[in-house]
């Protein structure tokens, strides 16, 4: 742990004392994530190699008796004091409708009661009752998964102090399924996947079929390189609008195909394609397959070192276009980032997470990454848009216990 989440967790745990009077049982954290590469291919089944940022969720947590679920957030992100939920009614509740009763980020962490109420055979230990500080340094809405950060921080938390005897990869499943069966956005397994399994000078190479990973290493710092995170402070939200608009498109490009998922459709195989949907449709199909494609190109440079920078930062910026031009989900204040980044002198750059806003990522020299940044911000400003915030992250450790 560094200085800043060292901090992080004396400051959750202070306000829990404060706002509870009393010790929590313990605190953990869970990251938030860029995605390298592999954009809306976990859905499709696909690939995807993201990494946890040091940016994290963390939450104080203390076990009682009384049943209900007390919720207090360190920054009161939505203005609320602390939320109280009768835990046996929530467990046994229909999912989306709770949760429109509860404020924003109060529905991540009940969520994830309710998620673990489904396939939990522990009831009791998960309807004692909890009292819960939470805190994040992860932006919000900025496409660095903030809401999955929580999700998971309170999902360790829960499943060590109530014995619930979870692996990893299937605490992902209980996440997502708070994600989409309560919370009601219809994500992948990327986010979750990232912020649990993620190892530090790592990034997450995973097959979302079969659900194996393994850490490829991403020794950054070692070749004289850096990643920086470009907020462009457009915010999106992935419970409406075009997130679910573009999954169904690939659905219907899956299906006009007569294969599970686009997975299962070759780059060799787009010629045919095309020749049989709507134009619209094949776009999309486009992005998927050749993106999955990008992905296991990227794993295959990473792994042979030294890896070949300007050849990474050329399929990173070819993954940005795909999602421009055939996906539709980029954005003008996105495409800016993006080609003055490169412009500046980045090996590659490309929009990070599910898009229509916030945050790309540049493949930068550690020694040109202040003029990478003070050309973004310079463009931001001559074009009118709001100023970005642009820092480096390093491939940082999944959730965990910190006291
Ligand atoms: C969001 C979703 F939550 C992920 O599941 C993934 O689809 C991503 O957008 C796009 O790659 O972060």
């Amino acid at each position: 742990m560094n200085e800043q989440s060292n901090r992080q967790a004396a400051g959750t745990q202070q306000h829990f004392a404060e706002r509870f009077g009393a010790h929590p049982d313990g605190v953990w954290a869970a990251p938030g994530r860029v995605n390298l590469i592999g954009e809306h291919t976990d859905y499709n089944e696909g690939f995807v190699l993201p990494f946890a940022i040091p940016h994290h969720a963390s939450v104080a947590v203390r076990r009682t008796v009384d049943g209900i679920l007390r919720v207090a957030g360190r920054q009161d992100v939505a203005g609320h004091g602390a939320v109280e939920v009768d835990l046996a009614r929530l467990v046994a509740a229909d999912g989306v409708r709770v949760a429109a009763e509860l404020p924003g980020w109060a529905r991540y962490v009940a969520g994830v009661f309710w998620s673990f109420g489904q396939s939990s055979r522990e009831i009791g230990g998960l309807t004692a009752g909890y009292e819960i500080v939470v805190d994040s340094s992860v932006p919000i809405g900025a496409g660095l998964s903030s809401s999955a950060a929580l999700e998971c921080a309170v999902a360790v938390a829960v499943d060590d102090l109530a014995n619930l005897g979870y692996n990893r990869r299937d605490l992902v499943l209980v996440c997502q399924r708070a994600e989409n069966e309560f919370v009601g956005a219809p994500t992948g397994i990327l986010d979750q996947s990232a912020s649990l399994l993620s190892e530090a000078g790592h990034g997450l190479f995973l097959d979302c079929r079969t659900r194996v990973s393994r850490p490829v290493p991403l020794a950054l710092a070692e070749a004289g390189l850096q990643i920086l995170v470009i907020d462009t402070k457009v915010s999106h939200a992935h419970e409406s609008g075009g997130y679910g608009q573009l999954r169904q498109a690939c659905e219907t490009g899956a299906q006009i195909l007569g294969v599970p998922a686009l997975r299962d459709v070759g780059v060799g195989e787009l010629g045919d394609a095309e020749a049989v949907m709507p134009g619209q449709i094949f776009a999309r199909v486009k992005h998927i397959v050749t993106e999955n494609q990008r992905v296991l190109d990227v794993v295959a440079l990473l792994e042979a070192e030294p890896f070949d920078a300007a050849a990474l930062g050329e399929l990173l910026t070819s993954s940005h276009v795909s999602m421009r031009d055939d996906f539709g989900n980029s954005c003008p204040e996105m495409d800016l980032a993006v080609e003055t980044a490169v412009a500046a002198g980045a090996h590659g750059a490309r929009m990070t997470g599910g898009g229509f806003g916030g945050s790309a990522i540049a493949l930068v020299k550690a020694n040109e990454a202040d003029a990478v940044r003070d050309a973004v911000v310079r463009a931001f400003a001559e074009a009118g848009h709001a100023a970005p915030d642009v820092f480096p992250v390093l491939p940082s450790a999944g959730a965990r216990r910190v006291s």
